[in-house]
């Protein structure tokens, strides 16, 4: 029996982490939890609201043991879910697109998921309830932390650490063996060619600070 999962959030993320999860195929999905959808309303695709999250207890006490939070944006509020889900109970299954490609070698931690055509090289690690967006790229030996956000089509070159909370935007490129602190933004399309100290917002070409 294939065992449920439900998404939180209904947004725009939350699509992709239906597709993530129908592609992954392990768990069927029980419905997602967002107080923008009336219980019982249609979400999308024969998929129902729950909710919002006053309903989580009850979710988990009706045997819908797993999770996937369905919300890219904001990193606080991605936090302050996987803390609350945690008590509760709920399991965080690391959740893969098909399409994506994953060293043998390479590890993830719990509550991750890897979008369509992530790359995801040798000896890489990748810490907890992250996202490694469509096509981005992992390469090898990196330390990504905890609830990283690696946007669609960036790049992280080989050895480079990323601490916790941080944002990597769309299409920018972190040059070898660089280390990025926690809590840091890094713009779409900058390449960071230094390290970047933590709590920084750094864009363009090379990246600097604002
Ligand atoms: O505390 C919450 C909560 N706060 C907001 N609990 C629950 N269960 N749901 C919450 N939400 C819901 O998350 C909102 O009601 C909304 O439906 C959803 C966020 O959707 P939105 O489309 O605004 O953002 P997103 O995080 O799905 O997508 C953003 O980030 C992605 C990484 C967009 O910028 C996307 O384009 C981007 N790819």
């Amino acid at each position: 029996m294939e065992k449920k999962i439900v998404i939180i959030g209904a947004g725009g993320h939350a699509g992709v982490v239906k597709d993530v999860i129908e592609s992954d195929g392990r768990y069927a999905i029980a419905g997602v939890i967002d107080a923008r959808f009336a219980k019982g309303s249609l979400w999308k695709d024969g998929i129902y609201s729950l909710g919002g999250d006053e309903e989580l207890e009850h979710v988990f006490e009706a045997g819908v043991g797993n999770v996937a939070i369905g919300i890219g944006q904001n990193a606080q509020l991605r936090f302050k879910i996987y803390s609350k889900l945690k008590k509760i109970g709920f399991k965080f299954p690391t959740l893969v697109h098909a399409s994506a490609i994953i060293s043998d070698s390479a590890t993830i931690d719990e509550g991750t998921i890897i979008m369509p055509v992530a790359v995801i090289n040798c000896y890489a690690k990748i810490g907890k309830f992250g996202i490694i967006n469509t096509a981005a790229i992992v390469e090898h030996d990196c330390r990504i932390g905890e609830n990283v956000h690696v946007a669609p089509g960036a790049c992280v070159l080989g050895g480079v650490s990323i601490g916790n909370n941080s944002h990597v935007g769309a299409k920018a490129v972190i040059i070898q063996s660089r280390t990025v602190g926690e809590n840091v933004i890094i713009g779409a399309g900058a390449v960071v060619t230094k390290d970047v100290s933590k709590e920084s917002i750094i864009v363009g070409v090379p990246a600097r600070s604002i």
